[in-house]
């Protein structure tokens, strides 16, 4: 048995690859440079993972972007439109491909399965033709042997690659990339036999996309190729990894397939592959990978759990070897590097470098026998009885309320028709309002301020006046170009989860704790280590503040349970359905304050709702169910008169309608303007009784929208939607766009709700 992890973070223990890769994007770093950094921070990982006792380390994982852009580039599907630009200069053309020029659009983003990295999706059609482009491969690979690790190089594999593309644009939306199977093996046969002649005794091939219901086509697909690839004459060792659930259907298709091993993970729900695997009768003559540490969470493995789990396996391969779940990519680098952790909590935490030590130590718990670890598993399970002991963990006042919560408390008082009708008498607003999804752009002299800040050279006073202007100035503009219902513009809010997870008891922040999110970006996701409650009010003073400023309605704009949720590192001692109704409690509290303090219209962010939907369909229900119920509980404690908006990201959520109508929320704003308005559609035609804002302006593009653009989305909109549940406002992001493409946008938007309204009347 030894030792292996499938990836590590690619950024450096200072992220000296996001300032590397951005100081080559500003002119700063020149091409040579970038290289190197990349060389040396690739070499730095290898040392590091061999010198902890790995007895095989990942290569190919690095990326100076993405891994599934890599895997395009590495089978030659560069899409038409950036052609030009690869054959020019193939980094650039990579980065193009990556962000997009003034000339060409980028490739589309998308999620990256349930976790929060995203990857650039790959453009297909009939005539792409694939071609084996594996020097990125090749050359790490041959840098790693070099340098003395025993390498295997780790591929995003085809069919999974085939999953996750989309019709090229132009492409008919029915064309079914995984129809170019038979094309794309020969080319991965190519490259698995050139990483032989280079040296690898092992090739990882990635299969996450069969954590997800298959039908039975894609099933024998998966059979398929994995019985070309594994028929090869002249190839390596091939191991096929599959992650962030149970592999279901396709684990006997796999252990059944010509291929020397299998990654499985048997984390939380997915340790269920452990019975799947023993029903099968194992995996006679192959190797398994056994992904016992959690790959994307940041808590100390359970030793005891972990030997019981691969004392099992030992039985049911020709070798068990030890891994994380997934890559380590989806958890920070290194717990040592924080210095304001409580010492209790640092004990429960192991980041990417905690747990390559815990891999090596349980692979020498397996062949040394258990005695060789009796130190180290003391330790474990002193922390892990600290863990569940602590006064963080089980606050028994959070537990009672959480555990006296009722049905009712999850109601509001009168169903939205009888709301609705108060919520007019008091809040007088013009048929078609018009407002905002919350943030507006941050001006410089905020970014100043902030910096001032943190600097010492201005004091919390001088700062918050600076918010204070800030929030007057955004107001004021909103008066003038007459929006009704007004936003102070989020200014003291640095991330919609952190601001409120840092006011939290029973959260935990990191100064170092960096994920990357997508490309150069990264998030510092705050930790669930606790019970959930709200000392203090959160939002109360600006809110009540910009209302002190205005007569009109100003919104309390507050972040959702689910996606408080979704962007943490969630608690795995407890249902993520409790840690919910936690959070849902604590911003009860908040949404109760901000009514008693006289707002009127509290938003309840909720973008994460469907993208945090369960892999498989099977799961889902029971998601929705309590992802619902928090949202209602921390919503339904108000009066009918107090108004709730909720707001989400995306233009498709056929799969969510129920849900979305389950919110019971008043108003419901969405993205629209990219699908012309096609939410309003769907929303009507499955007879949703409430308000409705699709989004008029395209918050991603530079353009500002026309009076007559807009005019005619509204009534679009209004064909979709009776007048009196319309509301005009534009997609979320605000924050991303120039202050003058705000303020046209916006006074475009007004005018345009004005005469569409007017001619309503008139
Ligand atoms: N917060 C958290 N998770 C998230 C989001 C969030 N996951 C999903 C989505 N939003 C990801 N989107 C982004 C958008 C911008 C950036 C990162 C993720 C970004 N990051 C800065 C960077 O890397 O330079 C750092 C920002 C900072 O200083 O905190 O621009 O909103 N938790
Ligand atoms: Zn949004």
């Amino acid at each position: 048995s030894l030792a292996t992890v499938y990836g590590y973070p690619r950024q450096g223990a200072g992220r000296e690859l996001k300032k590397a890769i951005e100081g080559y994007w500003a002119g700063r770093v020149g091409a040579d440079e970038l290289r190197s950094t990349a060389l040396r921070l690739r070499r730095a990982t290898w040392s590091e993972l061999t010198a902890a006792g790995l007895g095989e380390v990942p290569s190919g994982d690095f990326s100076l972007y993405d891994h599934v852009l890599d895997t395009t580039v590495m089978v030659g599907a560069i899409p038409e439109r950036h052609r030009a630009a690869v054959e020019a200069d193939a980094l650039d053309g990579y980065f193009a491909m990556a962000r997009g020029t003034q000339e060409v659009a980028p490739l589309e983003m998308t999620k990256w399965f349930d976790t929060n990295y995203h990857y650039l999706v790959p453009e297909l059609g009939p005539s792409t033709v694939f071609a084996a482009n594996p020097e990125k491969q090749l050359t790490e690979l041959e840098d790693a042997l070099v340098q003395g690790h025993n390498a295997r190089p780790v591929l995003v594999g085809p069919v999974t690659y085939l999953l996750l593309a989309k019709p090229a644009p132009g492409v008919a939306a029915d064309f079914d990339p995984l129809s170019l199977l038979d094309e794309l093996l020969p080319v991965y046969a190519e490259i698995l036999t050139s990483l032989r002649a280079v040296g690898a005794e092992w090739v990882q091939l990635d299969e996450p996309a069969f954590a997800q219901d298959q039908p039975q086509e894609v099933l024998d697909a998966l059979a398929g190729a994995y019985r070309h690839l594994g028929g090869l004459a002249d190839r390596p060792k091939i191991l096929v990894a599959g992650y962030f659930d149970r592999l279901g259907d396709a684990l006997p298709v796999l252990a059944a397939a010509p291929i020397d091993g299998l990654g499985l993970d048997f984390t939380g729900q997915a340790s269920a592959n452990l019975d799947d695997l023993a029903s099968i009768g194992g995996l006679p003559g192959k190797r398994l990978v056994a992904g016992v540490v959690d790959g994307r969470n940041i808590w100390i493995n359970d030793f005891e759990r972990s030997l019981a789990t691969l004392a099992t396996l030992l039985g049911l391969a020709d070798r068990v070897d030890v891994a994380a779940s997934c890559s380590l990519l989806h958890v920070p680098y290194d717990v040592a590097l924080e210095t304001d952790l409580d010492p209790e909590v640092e004990r429960w935490l192991a980041f990417a470098r905690q747990k390559t030590a815990e891999i090596v130590t349980l692979t020498q718990g397996i062949t040394q026998g258990t005695t060789a670890i009796a130190d180290l598993s003391a330790d474990n399970k002193a922390a892990l009885r600290s863990r569940a002991e602590s006064a963080l963990t089980r606050d028994p006042e959070v537990r009672a309320r959480v555990a006296a919560v009722t049905d009712a408390d999850a109601r509001r008082t009168h169903a939205y028709a009888g709301r609705a009708a108060v919520q007019r008498a008091r809040l007088k607003l013009p048929l078609l309002p018009t407002t905002t999804i919350g943030s507006f752009p941050q001006t410089n002299e905020l970014r100043v301020a902030r910096a001032d800040l943190r600097a010492g050279r201005i004091d919390q006073a001088a700062y918050d006046e600076r918010i204070a202007a800030e929030i007057r100035d955004v107001l004021a503009f909103q008066e003038e170009a007459g929006l009704d219902v007004l936003v102070h513009g989020e200014p003291e809010r640095n991330d919609m989860v952190q601001y409120f997870a840092e006011q939290l008891a029973g959260y935990v922040a990191t100064q170092h704790g960096w994920v990357q999110s997508y490309g150069t970006r990264y998030v510092r996701p705050p930790i669930l280590a606790g019970d959930i409650s709200r000392p203090e009010p959160m939002t109360l003073r600006w809110t009540t503040y910009a209302q002190s400023q205005t007569s009109r309605p100003v919104k309390g704009m507050l972040t959702g349970p689910v996606t408080m949720l979704a962007w943490s590192f969630v608690r795995d001692d407890q249902p993520l359905g409790e840690t919910a109704r936690q959070v849902a409690l604590a911003l009860r509290d908040e949404v109760g304050d901000l009514e008693a303090a006289g707002t009127a219209v509290i938003q309840v962010d909720e973008p994460a709702l469907r993208e945090t939907l369960p892999l498989r369909a099977a799961d889902r229900p029971a998601y929705l169910a309590w992802a619902t119920e928090a949202f209602r509980l921390a919503t339904s404690g108000v009066r009918d008169d107090t108004q709730i908006h909720t707001h989400m990201c995306y233009a498709e959520f056929g799969e969510i309608l129920g849900a979305i109508d389950a919110l019971d929320a008043d108003v419901i704003s969405l993205e629209a303007a990219r699908s012309h308005m096609q939410v309003a559609y769907e929303l009507a035609g499955a007879d949703y009784p409430r308000e409705v804002g699709p989004g008029v302006y395209d918050i991603h593009s530079p353009r500002v929208p026309s009076v007559a653009e807009i005019t005619e989305l509204l009534r679009k909109g209004l064909d979709a939607i009776p007048i009196d549940r319309l509301w005009g406002n534009p997609d979320c992001g605000l924050k991303t766009r120039g202050w003058d493409e705000v303020r046209d946008s916006l006074r475009n938007l007004t005018t345009a709700a004005r005469q569409v309204r007017e001619g309503r009347e008139g």
